[in-house]
């Protein structure tokens, strides 16, 4: 054994019962418990002066209450909770620090783009999932309905921002495991309190990212509600991760600030060959390995394998929502081919699936239109002699997908105008589909007065020539409004009810 500080002086048996307080117990003689010494020397130095190569962990220090603490780290514990388990020369708190400060950067635009989609499915019309969340949201307002592209950026950063982090989250969690063992678990009542809000903090995550790429991937196998345990999972995720950050980050940054292994010398610790790569000394995280292995890859080698590893995550998902690399889309679950010309994309709920007997489709289906004096009623050749606008416009699913096409069809506001409504306050849009839970939807006034918000009858792929709507897209007429969660963006429409302010 190379390095047990100053575990040898007359205490053999008992080294594998000394995880962090490897150099609290040679002051203290074996059988002799009662009298703890109150302040020990400093780690390192006393009797059996240390090799140069010996690595010491500092001084535990407890609070209160001390006694307890102090007793159970005298327990003999089996190997994880040995700190000489854990071998690897590349943990520390340097390397946990620059885990830290990637997700510290990260992980807030994920937790912020995940609650702006709840606000972007209008809570005010209890059609956010869950509908009721008390007051566990973000100050609710009107979601935007420009710029065009708003949802699509923030769904498909939320679902591809968390993907490219989960690398990172899984070597975090790695550079720190041993502290999961660490023995005693907890060394003051305080710290018993952080101890309880990583729970919360690894738990939630972890959580998070299991519904959330299970819910991407269309799996529902769980008796639960995807958005409800997603929801307030997010919750649980949040407290922890401002608790953590709170205690943390003075650590962390005096880390950076520090450099790697304290010595400012950023440069040179990442070109050491693994042959160089020294460890890191030990602090008072407790991370840094007490008797470290000699390093078979570089520093350099596990940023670059973790980076390169969210790259990969990150272009094999980036795809889903960027035509120029759709084809590489390949963690979507959804096949590459929907239909044909402008009509070949992803397809949520087809008309199948929508439980709507397709005769429904045909020549005898009508728009019915109400909320003012009167009802109107209208036949796709009606409204295909209205007036038609056309617009560029995304639809971006909740699951990070999302394409972008031409649609041809008549202006909502024209259709309020029709009705007798011509400044709704809301427009309630409902389905030939009754079955399923996006059979309808309820739109703001800014999403149904928008210059491009859509009755769409025709698709076209961007800035080529529109053809109809397939059945699968929504034949005869959907929704399409800029800005609006795909979810909204309604197929097969049977009737719009503008309701006045
Ligand atoms: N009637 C109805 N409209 C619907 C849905 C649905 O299940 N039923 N799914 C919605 C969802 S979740 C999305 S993302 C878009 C997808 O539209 P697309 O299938 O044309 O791509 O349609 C929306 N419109
Ligand atoms: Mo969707």
């Amino acid at each position: 054994m190379t390095t047990v500080g100053r575990a040898g002086a007359g205490e053999a048996g008992d080294t594998a019962a000394e995880p962090a307080a490897v150099v609290v117990d040679p002051v203290v003689d074996p059988g002799e418990d009662g009298a703890v010494v109150e302040e020990p020397e400093a780690g390192g130095t006393g009797s059996g002066e240390p090799a140069s190569s010996e690595r010491v962990a500092p001084e535990p220090e407890y609070g209160f209450p001390r006694a307890l603490w102090r007793g159970l780290a005298r327990i003999p514990v089996p190997p994880p909770a040995d700190p000489r388990t854990w071998r690897s020369p590349l943990r520390g708190t340097w390397l946990t620090s620059v885990f830290g400060a990637v997700l510290l950067v990260g992980l807030p635009i994920v937790i912020l783009t995940g609650l702006l989609s709840f606000i972007a499915y209008g809570p005010q019309f209890g059609q956010a999932l869950p509908a009721d969340v008390g007051y566990l949201h973000l100050p609710f307002f009107d979601w935007p309905s420009n710029p065009s592209w708003l949802y699509r950026l923030t769904q498909g950063s939320h679902v591809v921002g968390g993907m490219i982090l989960a690398p990172v989250v899984l070597a975090k969690l790695w550079s720190v495991v041993p502290k999961l063992f660490a023995w005693p678990p907890v060394r003051s009542a305080a710290q018993l309190l952080e101890r309880l809000s990583l729970l919360a903090l690894v738990g939630g995550i972890l959580f998070e990212f299991i519904t959330g790429l299970m819910n991407s991937q269309y799996d529902y196998g769980w008796g639960f509600s995807f958005y409800t345990a997603h929801y307030y999972g997010a919750w649980v995720f949040i407290g922890g991760f401002v608790t953590h950050v709170a205690v943390k980050l003075p650590t962390m940054l005096r880390a950076l600030r520090a450099g790697p292994g304290g010595t400012g010398a950023l440069g040179r610790w990442l070109h050491d060959s693994p042959a160089e790569t020294e460890p890191e000394p030990m602090d008072h995280t407790g991370l840094a390995a007490l008797a470290p292995n000699k390093p078979s890859l570089s520093r350099r080698g596990l940023l670059g394998m973790i980076g390169g590893g969210s790259l990969l995550v990150g272009l094999l998902s980036v795809g889903q929502t960027w035509d120029a690399l759709r084809p590489l889309a390949l963690l979507s679950p959804r096949g590459q081919s929907y239909g044909n010309g402008p009509n070949d994309f992803q397809i949520n709920r087809t008309l199948a699936g929508s439980g709507i007997n397709p005769t429904a489709l045909d020549d005898g289906w009508r728009l019915r239109l109400t909320g003012g004096s009167s009802e109107v009623s209208l036949s796709r050749r009606a409204l295909l002699d209205m007036a038609q606008h056309t617009a560029t416009l995304p639809i971006a699913c909740v699951e990070g997908w999302s394409v972008t096409r031409t649609w041809t069809g008549v202006r909502l506001r024209d259709l309020a105008a029709l009705a007798g409504v011509p400044n709704p306050d809301t427009a309630f849009v409902q389905s030939i589909e009754t079955s399923g839970a996006y059979a309808r939807a309820t739109l703001q006034s800014n999403q149904v007065l928008n210059p491009d918000a859509l009755l769409a009858l025709k698709v076209g792929n961007p800035g080529e020539e529109t053809v109809d709507l397939a059945p699968n897209h929504g034949y005869p007429a959907r929704i399409i409004v800029p800005a609006l969660p795909g979810v909204h963006n309604t197929k097969w429409v049977a009737a719009v009810d503008f309701r006045p302010a």
